[in-house]
């Protein structure tokens, strides 16, 4: 009951911001396929995903592969991607890290067009800033977890300067993280913690860093002295991670695509939803390694990859990286950030939904759609958000069509870390400032598939 009110609620939305947004961007027929002004074809379409040898799922792909074709832009350059929706359900493609109009952003709440069923929707956008950026489904999946972010419907973007190296490395690897066959549970009947007013959460069974489960995929060959420019992301549909590569270390180039003031070299990645890295590991350390998960139940579902030296043989060893604490701060640059010229307080509260309920979440007490409009800007200001996680659960809260600065991790300041998704561990608080320069519609939002889906997500306007 609670489920069909709650898509009740967003379809209604869906089809008025449908209707306003097919004034500016292009709807074609099915028929018509791939337009021949288009750079990039995207068919979202069902794909049967094989975890590993005889460990087949069902799932929605783009292009029939998990992850989907890594697009390579050209900073600045325009690009159109016609996107063709035969997934079968009513969905869209979030560019997630561009600045963007908000018609082509892929957010319905922004204005951007649904693709029903059947029908294609040529994406127009110059693509900016440089970086590691994603595509991923931006459709609600309320109860179902074969849907949007639980589903393979993601895939890197990576946009290259428009001049210049992009750094020095030997080789280049992208990796991106997964859960699989999640099924709704509650944790107090497992005897896992939570109070018995919390509502039900999703648990899976498998998960992927890269394209099959840890063991079953063509291991990363590399040779010694090297040096490998990994980009990782995060691309569950609700669970943040952490990731080592045994024997090695993670020089961090750049979080969220975005280069980083220091480049702190660290024993292991913590990587909430949405987030990414860009890391250089040494190759110098021969052997056979396991790169993966540092949660041993993840890793034991799937989430790794093999790293393998030339002429070396025998199994994979996993060595647990020392303990550390993540801290967006050692990334920081001298120096404090820039004054805002406004501060906007948030907090993020959960309404529990009790055994066999669906937890409710707010902002500042509001869900969405009461938290549209979340606050009003003016462009060119420069606003701080200062963050309150008043939850017992993390949450990795995303804002569209912008950066953000961290400017302060609980009671450190900090500057200089820009980014465009911050994790929020439970019962924290963070600050970020971003300067209102993208004017339209903004979206606010926890990138956990299930919290967004019930409430967790507030639209910025502009004045
Ligand atoms: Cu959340």
């Amino acid at each position: 009951m609670r489920v069909l009110e709650n898509s009740f609620t967003r379809r209604g939305l869906l089809l008025g911001a449908s209707a306003a947004g097919a004034a500016v961007v292009s709807r074609y027929g099915h028929a018509q396929a791939a337009l021949p002004s288009a750079d990039h074809t995207i068919r979202i379409a069902p794909f049967s995903l094989e975890l590993a040898p005889g460990r087949v799922i069902k799932t929605t792909a783009y292009n029939g592969t998990v992850p989907g074709p890594a697009l390579r832009l050209r900073e600045g350059k325009p690009v159109a991607i016609n996107v063709i929706n035969d997934s079968g359900y009513p969905n869209l493609v979030h560019w997630h890290g561009l600045m963007i109009p908000p018609a082509q952003d892929g957010a319905v709440e922004e204005g951007s067009p649904i693709i029903q069923p059947g029908d294609s929707l040529l994406y127009t956008f110059a693509p900016k800033p440089s970086g590691t950026r994603w595509f991923h489904s931006h459709a609600m999946a309320m109860a179902d977890l074969t849907r949007s972010t639980y589903s393979g419907e993601f895939g890197f973007l990576v946009v290259d300067p428009a001049a210049g190296d992009p750094g020095r490395y030997d080789r280049e690897v992208m990796l991106a993280a997964h859960h699989w066959e999640g099924s709704w549970v509650s944790m107090q009947d497992m005897k896992k913690g939570p109070p018995p007013d919390n509502g039900l959460e999703v648990m899976y069974k498998s998960a992927t860093l890269g394209d099959r489960m840890l063991g079953h995929g063509e291991p990363i060959r590399v040779r010694q002295g090297e040096r490998v420019l990994f980009r990782l992301l995060n691309a569950s549909g609700n669970m943040g991670i952490s990731l080592a590569l045994s024997g090695h270390r993670f020089t961090v180039v750049a979080l969220d695509g975005n280069p980083v003031p220091t480049q702190a070299t660290v024993d292991a990645l913590k990587l909430d939803v949405g987030e990414r890295a860009d890391v250089i590991v040494e190759m110098n350390n021969p052997g056979i390694w396991v790169f993966g998960s540092t949660d041993d139940d993840d890793r034991n579902m799937g989430m790794g990859v093999v790293v393998e030296y030339e002429n070396q043989s025998g199994e994979p060893r996993w060595a647990p990286p020392p303990k550390a604490t993540w801290d967006y701060a050692l990334f920081g640059g001298p120096g404090s950030a820039a004054v805002p010229d406004e501060s906007i307080n948030l907090k993020f509260e959960k309404i529990p939904g009790g055994r066999g309920g669906y937890n409710r979440w707010t902002i500042n007490s509001k869900s969405w759609p009461d938290t549209n409009p979340l606050f009003t800007v003016q462009r060119g200001r420069r606003y701080r958000m200062v963050l309150d996680n008043n939850s017992g659960d993390e949450h990795p809260v995303h804002l569209h069509r912008h950066s953000f600065e961290i400017t302060k991790v609980g009671d450190k300041a900090t500057s200089g870390v820009i980014k465009d998704t911050i994790s929020m561990p439970r019962y924290s608080k963070s600050e970020v400032d971003f300067v209102a320069d993208n004017p339209g519609d903004t979206l606010f939002h926890c990138h956990h598939q299930d919290h967004m889906d019930e409430g967790f997500a507030g639209l910025i306007t502009y004045l």
